[in-house]
This record gives structure tokens, C-alpha cells and sequence, in this order.
């Protein structure tokens, strides 16, 4: 996969080159590059931003600036003639030469990305992810890039305000970058966690000692009984679930939960919402 992070603070991507996500950079199963969107600007000051029109506070990014910085990051195909001087590697995750684009614009009026959203977009060839600062950017550079076919994504990462979609910008990669095929080292780790298949909260892990200042690991655990691991996890997740996000609950769908799940979340004291 390809991703194209464009910033006024490149810098603040820096976190990418760390971790598993470097990994995945440097073993060539992530092409991602980093771009100063400044870099599009024409004037002395390399302004990006202006007042917004019909007043208020704070400043708005100018279309023109992105519309050229957009322009030129998807028309870099990243193909082996176009690898150059400037660090660009032409490899697996590089070849994407007419691939179709998806144009991430993170904002707090987006659409809330979640682990549905990571496993969809871990599927795309290409990723260009556009950080706003300040007000945000002109909505005139969703309407143009969609107009032209690219796949316009506008994406919140949750219910509170950052300055800018640096952050959002570092949680999609990683979310997205760990589901790539070879990135996490035993893809089975990727199957019972939470936000996973099972629409429920990770079950508590415990690791050596057995024993610590006076807190036990549960018995079972070290039963080596398989079945009744499974179920004592199972019965776990559905309490921790309850208890923090009863919402997941409620999206289960109807045959997603047995007698025996119902009595362990009756037990927890989760009730079925009125209807
Ligand atoms: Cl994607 N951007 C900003 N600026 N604030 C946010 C956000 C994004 N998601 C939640 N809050």
C-alpha cells in the first residue's frame, strides 16, 4: 500500500518511522511518504490559510494550495521511473500505477472511523490523507477531487477537537498499517481483539508471575482446559463490555448472543433496552 500524508507540520508524522509501522515501511509493505503542504504555496510567506468568508473566527486553508499539492501527490504514481533521488522507493507497496486513490480529509465533522473503516480502507491500493489546521479546508477541495472521481473520505477519530489532522493522520496509518498482510508478525493476533469480529471488548490478559503482591491470575487460566478458558473469556468480554461500552451491546445483532451470554450479562446487571 501507498500512503501520502500532506502537513503544514511534517515533523509531526515523525512517529510513523517508529514502531511496526517503520517496520512496515522499511521491509517495503508500506510505501508512505510525507509532503510539507507549504511546498504548493506561491507567495513569499508560503501562506496556506485566508479569513473565512462570511466572518467568524479563526482561518480557512486555501483550495488553491491543496488543489495543487493533491494535484501533483496523486498524479506521483510512485512507479520505478519516477523513483528518484529524494529517498522515493519503487518496491512492493510502491507500484501503484493507475491505482484508484482514496483521498482522506480528516476532520471533527467527519464520519467516526472505526475498525470497519481500518479494514476497508486496509484493502485500498492508495492513501492520500489531507491535514487541515484551523478551521479547516475550503469545502471546495472535497467537492472538486470527488467531482473527478477520486473517492473523497472526510473522517473524525471521536467525539472531541484537536488542532489539526496530524493526530487522526497517525491513527489511521497505524490502524490501517497493522492490518496490511505481513505487518503484524502472527496474524492470529488480529483476530480476539477488541473492536474484532465478536463485536466485543478484549477479555483482561494476565502474564508471570502467578502470584503478585497478593493479586492472583485467575485459576483457570493456568487449567490448560481450553474449553473453559474460552468460555471464562468469553463471559469476561461480555461483563467488560457491559460495564463500559453497553453500546457495542446493543448493536449485536439478534443471534449474536445465547442463553448462556444473556445470563452472564443479566448477572453484570446489563439490561435490554426498552423498545
Ligand atoms: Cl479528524 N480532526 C480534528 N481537528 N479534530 C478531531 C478529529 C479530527 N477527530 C476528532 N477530533
Amino acid at each position: 500500500m501507498r500512503v501520502d500524508v500532506v502537513s503544514i507540520f511534517p515533523d509531526y508524522l515523525a512517529p510513523l518511522e517508529l514502531s511496526l509501522v517503520g517496520k512496515a515501511r522499511q521491509s517495503g509493505l508500506l510505501d508512505l511518504r510525507v509532503h510539507d503542504l507549504r511546498d504548493w504555496a506561491t507567495d513569499r510567506h508560503r501562506t496556506v490559510d485566508d479569513t473565512p468568508f462570511g466572518g467568524g473566527a479563526g482561518m480557512v486553508m486555501r483550495p488553491d494550495v491543496w488543489g495543487r499539492a493533491l494535484d501533483d501527490v496523486i498524479a506521483d504514481t510512485g512507479s520505478d521511473a519516477d523513483a528518484g533521488s529524494d529517498g522515493e522507493q519503487a518496491g512492493v507497496a510502491g507500484d501503484v500505477v493507475g491505482a484508484p486513490v482514496r483521498l482522506v480529509i480528516p476532520t471533527p465533522s467527519g464520519e467516526v472511523f472505526t475498525q470497519r473503516t481500518a479494514e476497508a480502507w486496509a484493502q485500498d491500493a492508495r492513501l492520500v490523507v489531507a491535514c487541515g489546521r484551523y478551521e479547516g479546508i475550503d469545502a471546495r477541495v472535497a467537492e472538486r477531487f470527488r467531482e473527478r472521481g477520486v473517492v473523497v473520505s472526510e473522517v473524525s477519530i471521536g467525539d472531541y477537537v484537536l488542532n489539526g489532522g496530524e493526530v487522526a493522520a497517525l491513527v489511521v496509518v497505524e490502524a490501517v498499517g497493522r492490518l496490511l498482510p505481513g505487518v503484524v508478525g502472527n496474524p492470529e493476533s488480529l483476530v480476539e481483539e477488541s473492536h474484532g469480529a465478536a463485536g466485543l471488548l478484549e477479555y483482561p490478559v494476565y502474564t508471570k508471575p502467578p502470584a503478585w503482591e497478593g493479586h492472583e491470575v485467575p485459576e483457570v487460566l493456568l487449567s490448560g482446559h481450553h474449553a473453559k478458558i474460552a468460555r471464562w473469556r468469553r463471559d469476561r468480554a461480555l461483563e467488560r463490555t457491559a460495564a463500559r461500552r453497553p453500546d457495542l451491546i446493543e448493536a449485536l445483532g439478534a443471534d449474536a448472543l445465547d442463553a448462556h451470554d444473556r445470563e452472564v450479562l443479566r448477572a453484570a446487571g446489563w439490561e435490554p433496552p426498552a423498545s
